[in-house]
């Protein structure tokens, strides 16, 4: 089998370290030969360069080849999955606007780079944050790239959801079907569980029997599972006194695996095509599904008026983040 050429940007950081290994172990692309091509800046060289010399001390049978370097132009060269992870992080005293600002000036230069040397059927996952308009960013700025190929991470967000529903039904996760994340990966996205099922019965039923009425569910829904979902990053870092690392790289390969693979049902954020109102050209999480060839959002599905009340103003801040880059003309 011919080797699919992987690039990893931010490979020196903690995502990156945690993804390289289970990359080159096969976790992603099952028993496919890996090309790796890691992107750094300069500061993050040496720390990278560290993680290549343990992969070799691995010795992974599938990995054929790793090249590390800080030109977006070599990195990206044939590149046919590509794991945008480094991103500009929230400095002290910065604003969201500086954030969104210091950030397009990372995924523009990208995006033009993968639009000028990667492969044609390139697929990529923007994972660095703000995820969606730092794909949205990407997007505007490699035109010829097909909107379907580009997507950001939201599978995070849909696992933490399953998670916080296997513990509260006592099931286990693999039982837990349908989960939908709504919107942007941040505070205001909508884990909707209207759809799921566990053990082929309908979530909402059980969720009934569990806190003793319909009533009583719809509230431990609003008042503890859809924050603690959406404020799960910050549980995290509070604990653990770092952000999440090993659960993100976890989902970005459970992302890239079931779109090469296929699924039946997941979340992703995707280029919208104006499905459920969503306007044009946003990068929004959706229920999606996947035949092997892409994600495409799961059409058709009824919205109630508690869904598209938290989907809108989901959308509202995706709206303003797209309007703050606009301003700079970045898209
Ligand atoms: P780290 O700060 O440990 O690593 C980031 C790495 O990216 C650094 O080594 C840095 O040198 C590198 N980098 C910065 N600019 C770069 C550029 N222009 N080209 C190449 N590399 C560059 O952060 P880490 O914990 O690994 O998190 C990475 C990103 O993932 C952050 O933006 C974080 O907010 C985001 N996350 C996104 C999640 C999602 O669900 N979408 C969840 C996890 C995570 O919070």
């Amino acid at each position: 089998m011919d080797p699919l050429t992987v690039t990893l940007t931010g490979a020196g950081g903690q995502i990156g370290y945690a993804l390289l290994f289970r990359i080159a172990a096969g976790d992603m692309l099952g028993d496919r030969p890996v090309r790796l091509r890691l992107l750094e800046i300069p500061q993050g060289l040496r720390s990278a360069e560290g993680a290549v010399l343990e992969l070799q001390d691995c010795a992974f049978p599938l990995l054929d080849d790793v090249e590390l370097t800080d030109d977006p132009r070599v990195a990206f060269d044939g590149c046919q999955v590509a794991l945008l992870v480094g991103a500009r992080p929230r400095g002290p005293g910065m604003e969201r606007a500086d954030l969104l600002a210091a950030n397009a000036g990372i995924f523009g230069p990208q995006g033009e780079a993968l639009g000028a040397v990667a492969a044609d059927d390139v697929r990529i996952v923007v994972v660095g944050n703000p995820a969606n308009t730092n794909a949205l960013v990407l997007a505007a700025s490699a035109p010829d790239i097909p909107r379907d190929r580009i997507t950001a991470l939201t599978r995070l967000d849909h696992d933490r959801a399953v998670g916080q529903l296997s513990e509260a039904l006592g099931m286990r996760a693999g039982e837990i079907d349908r989960v939908a994340v709504w919107g942007n990966h941040s505070a205001t996205q909508f884990p909707d569980v209207t759809y799921a099922t566990a053990a082929g019965r309908p979530v909402p039923e059980l969720l009934a029997e569990r806190f003793g009425g319909a009533d009583a569910a719809t509230r431990w829904l609003d008042d503890e599972f859809v924050p603690r979902v959406a404020k799960r990053g910050q549980e995290i870092i509070d604990v653990r006194g770092s952000s999440s690392v090993a659960s993100a790289a976890n989902a970005t390969l459970q992302h890239v695996r079931d779109e090469h693979f296929g699924t039946e049902w997941t979340s992703a954020a995707v280029v919208s095509r104006g499905e459920y109102g969503v306007p044009e050209g946003l990068v929004c999480s959706f229920p999606v599904s996947s035949d092997g060839s892409g994600y495409r959002v799961i059409e058709g599905l009824p919205l109630d008026e508690r869904a598209r009340e938290r989907l809108d103003r989901s959308v509202a801040e995706l709206m303003t983040e797209r309007d703050a880059v606009a301003a700079w003309g970045v898209v």
